[in-house]
């Protein structure tokens, strides 16, 4: 078993009741185990900021799959619960996105699949809820989590 972070976000619709979802339907895919859920934080949109504001958190699932049938399945709740990808700004709103952050202490850099996820370091309203799970949490090539936080100040 590997445990794996994932980034929790959405800013259309009901959001903690998508979050929520998504969570359960994670839950209920064999190989994987939601081992913990951080707080949804209410947070202002970074990047492409003409937008809702967004609800965040973070899950630490204890996994069997490889980090690229993860990755699938994630894409596939995504687009259960009605994310659109064409046609929309890359950073724009959307109803659910849940991005891998950390495989293990695995470093992947594949077409589609990059860990640690590359902006992970840079983003409060990531690494704020990972803090919350776990602050000496490694991010392999990039250091504790609660450093990362702390110099981002
Ligand atoms: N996601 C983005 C772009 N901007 N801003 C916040 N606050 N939260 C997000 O999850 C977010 C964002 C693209 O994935
Ligand atoms: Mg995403
Ligand atoms: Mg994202």
């Amino acid at each position: 078993m590997t445990r794996a972070y994932i980034a929790l976000g959405a800013n259309l619709g009901n959001r903690e009741q998508t979050i929520r979802a998504a969570l359960a339907e994670l839950e209920a895919t064999p190989g994987v185990e939601v081992a913990a859920v951080s707080a949804l934080i209410e947070t202002e949109p970074v990047g492409y900021v003409d937008q809702p504001r967004f609800l965040n958190g973070a899950a630490a699932v204890e996994t069997s799959l490889p980090a690229r049938d993860l990755l699938d399945l994630l894409l596939a709740v995504e687009r259960r619960f009605g994310r659109a990808r064409e046609g929309v700004p890359p950073q724009g709103p959307r109803t659910l996105d849940l991005d891998l952050l950390l495989y293990g202490s695995a470093r992947i850099e594949e077409p589609g699949l990059r860990i640690p996820h590359p902006r992970l370091h840079e983003r409060r309203f990531v690494l704020e809820p990972l803090a919350e799970l776990d602050p000496s949490l490694e991010v392999p090539g990039k250091g504790k989590i609660q450093t990362l936080l702390a110099e981002l100040h």
